[in-house]
């Protein structure tokens, strides 16, 4: 199938907009072709006022590979819109089937030169925070193949930052607790992130320079979910907590049912 990125992109942001599910597709695009798809996206909100803010990594933790079945690292677009504070409150309505997962967060110094030596490498961040991302798939049944999930920018949806804090602990170990209403539902460890998250910053740097996405200085990174992703659920308050990083809070609107 030939895909015209534009059209596909216009496809995937309004079912974003509409909070409509798109079934998958037969034959979705080539990798080349969705991350030309998900440009087209971005650019849509871009012309809407929205800023970029950050890049994210996808499918960084076997955890994820798992619950998605794929295999390959992904990366997308962050742009204000997305962002909600620290203890903020997310709607479920206007979303189709969100879910949540726990984090690190980045902030960049500068660009991460493709192929920088690992002590380079934390030249390059300013700064570590947990953080928590919302993943909402425009597919129906968060069901896709890899150029699909591209294409939709990694399913990204929303995302929340902790507090900063210097990035000068270990992090090759640190223990990754997502709660919910104060019961923790996934359990893992920074180690998950690709055996150690500097290896999602250097890969950063490699897919960013392949794919021809910008690691601003002032950006943050997401580096992918240490865990699983949990369904959100009204009414529900949501935690990730990071061993020596810090916790971040995510309030969800509506009633519990
Ligand atoms: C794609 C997004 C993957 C992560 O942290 O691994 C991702 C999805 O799961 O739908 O954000
Ligand atoms: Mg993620």
């Amino acid at each position: 199938m030939t895909v015209d990125p534009a059209r596909y992109a216009g496809r995937l942001d309004r079912a974003a907009r509409d909070a409509s599910p798109l079934p998958q597709p037969d034959a979705g695009p080539d990798i080349t072709t969705a991350y030309q798809v998900q440009r087209a996206l971005i650019a849509r909100r871009v012309a809407r006022g929205e800023r970029i803010v950050g890049t994210k990594l996808g499918f960084t933790s076997r955890a994820k590979m798992r619950q998605m079945g794929v295999a390959d690292l992904i990366c997308g677009v962050l742009t204000d819109a997305m962002q909600l504070p620290d203890g903020g409150t997310v709607e479920l309505a206007g979303l189709i089937q969100p879910r949540v997962e726990p984090e690190l967060a980045y902030l960049l110094r500068s660009g991460i030169p493709a192929g920088v030596s690992p002590s380079g490498l934390w030249g390059c961040v300013a700064a570590v925070a947990p953080a928590l991302e919302i993943i909402d798939s425009r597919y129906r049944d968060f069901r896709f193949a890899l150029p699909d999930v591209i294409a939709d920018n990694t399913s990204a949806s929303g995302f929340v930052i902790g507090p900063w804090r210097p990035p000068d602990m270990d992090q090759r170990a640190l223990g990754v607790v997502l709660e919910v209403d104060g019961w923790p539902v996934q359990i893992g460890s920074s180690g998950a992130i690709l055996g150690d998250p500097a290896r999602a910053l250097a890969a950063a740097g490699r897919m960013a320079a392949a794919v021809g996405v910008e690691l601003a200085a002032g950006s943050v990174l997401l580096a992918g979910a240490a865990t699983a992703a949990e369904p959100l659920r009204a009414g529900s308050t949501v935690r990730a907590v990071v061993e020596a990083v810090g916790t971040v809070l995510l309030r969800v609107g509506g009633i519990a049912g």
